[in-house]
């Protein structure tokens, strides 16, 4: 098998960057380790920044997110009884982010890739990248039980944090960043409305709490759990009392409560790989780098990573110089450092860490006030939270 790009993973970055391909008339293959429905269900994020929502319009997968996904205007901020609207368009000069499941973004894509890309194979693992210090990198796969061989002249590792291309980086040329939080999310899908029609972030002494949504009719909640937890050791009714408490506002808004239609824990890390690059082999999305889901950026960060490297290739194609492409990773870094210091703020101000002193609980509260009280530090939030630009 031979194609030009040769795209390992098809979550986000994956099938975002074959369409992107395919838009500009340059040829690649898809290989997944899972299948289908598997990527299809995989409940992660929600937030898209309006870059990002404006990427997949230009891409014509933009349909189904404009006429079912929820354009919010602003978040609130809880923390010792107050709350806090933070209004982005009247901050930013007019952004706004999407209510969009990345369940709904990979159904688009992948319709579109099936019915108008290049192949995609599901239960397609990659096992190997290898060659990408040569002009003709190669991945080796294993398919319907055999092994085969993808020849490309690109390889794009958009195989998340636990794929295999970042591992065909020598370790002598890499470098990682990393931090790991000493608590966990444990975030349920319930099936009522939203009790707010717009996101809620609580900082609160007995841990942090979000209030999400996926529709007008289902709820997506998150707690603060201890590191390790297991999803199970927690009952619906305890849950939902401890959403209550965390969430609470004493001006008589409530919290309804529903059936709960799914249960997991997340743990929470930071991590960069640099370079981004080696050779042909280009990494992307969350194999390159993880953030703590406070900010919402991991997706956003994503589809930046691949757009850079579209634009790069045509740039290339079309004008023969190599520039773009040589400062891929410098290029996406740039970025993806911005989403890692605002995701890190935005977690070590609104959680509690276990051991945490007074000292470093008043300062938490400060900078909440200072964000409630300063309108260049609430621009400053708005502006992380819509997204950095891309490029
Ligand atoms: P993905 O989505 O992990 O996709 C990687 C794909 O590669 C496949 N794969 C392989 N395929 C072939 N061969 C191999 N050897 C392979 N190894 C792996 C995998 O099966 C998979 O299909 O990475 P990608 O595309 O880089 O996308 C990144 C995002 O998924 C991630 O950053 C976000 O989900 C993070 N995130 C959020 N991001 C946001 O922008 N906004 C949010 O609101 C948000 N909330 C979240 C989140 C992540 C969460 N969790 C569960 C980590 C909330 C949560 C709870
Ligand atoms: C979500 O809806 O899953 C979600 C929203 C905002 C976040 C993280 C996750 O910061």
């Amino acid at each position: 098998m031979r194609t030009t790009v040769g795209i390992i993973g098809a979550g986000p970055a994956g099938l975002l960057l074959a369409r992107l391909l395919h838009d500009a008339g340059v040829d690649s293959v898809v290989l997944e380790s899972r299948d289908r429905a598997y990527v299809e269900q995989r409940q992660r994020a929600g937030i898209l920044e309006q870059g990002t929502a404006d990427v997949l319009r230009a891409a014509g997968a933009g349909e189904r997110m404009d006429r079912v996904g929820l354009r919010h205007d602003g978040i609130e901020l809880r923390y010792a009884g107050r709350r806090r609207r933070i209004d982005f368009p009247a901050l930013t000069g007019g952004r706004s982010v999407m209510v969009y499941a990345q369940t709904e973004v990979c159904k688009d894509l992948i319709a579109l890739q099936l019915e108008e890309g290049g192949p995609l194979l599901f239960e397609a693992e990659a096992l190997a990248v290898e060659g990408a210090e040569g002009d003709s990198p190669r991945v080796r796969f294993r398919h319907g039980g055999a092994e085969d061989v993808l020849r490309c002249d690109y390889v794009v590792g958009c195989d998340g944090f636990r794929g295999v291309s970042r591992k065909a980086v020598p370790g002598e040329l890499t470098r990682v960043f990393e931090r790991t939080y000493p608590f966990s999310w444990l975030g349920v899908l319930a099936d009522v409305p939203p009790s707010h029609d717009e996101l809620v972030y609580a900082r609160h002494d007995r841990g942090f709490a979000l209030l999400s949504m996926r529709s007008p009719a289902t709820s997506r909640l998150y707690l603060q759990v201890p590191e390790g937890t297991d999803a199970g050791a927690w009952s619906d009714e305890e849950i939902w009392r401890e959403l209550e408490r965390r969430l609470e506002t004493g001006d008589g808004w409530r919290l309804e409560r529903g059936p709960i239609t799914q249960k997991s824990v997340t743990p929470m890390r930071s991590h960069v790989h640099e370079p981004m690059r080696h050779g042909r082999l280009f990494l992307a999305g969350d194999a390159a780098h993880i953030v703590p889901p406070t900010g919402a950026k991991g997706l956003n960060l994503a589809v930046g990573d691949v757009v850079t490297f579209a634009r790069a290739l045509t740039h290339l194609e079309r004008t023969g110089s190599a520039e773009l492409l040589d400062a891929y990773s410098q290029t996406c870094l740039r970025r993806v450092w911005q989403a890692e210091r605002f995701s890190y703020d935005m977690t070590t101000m609104l959680h509690r860490a276990p051991g945490a002193t007074p000292f470093e609980e008043r300062l938490q509260l400060a900078r909440l006030e200072r964000i409630a009280s300063s309108r260049a530090a609430e621009t400053d939030l708005a502006e992380g939270y819509t997204g950095f630009p891309f490029g």
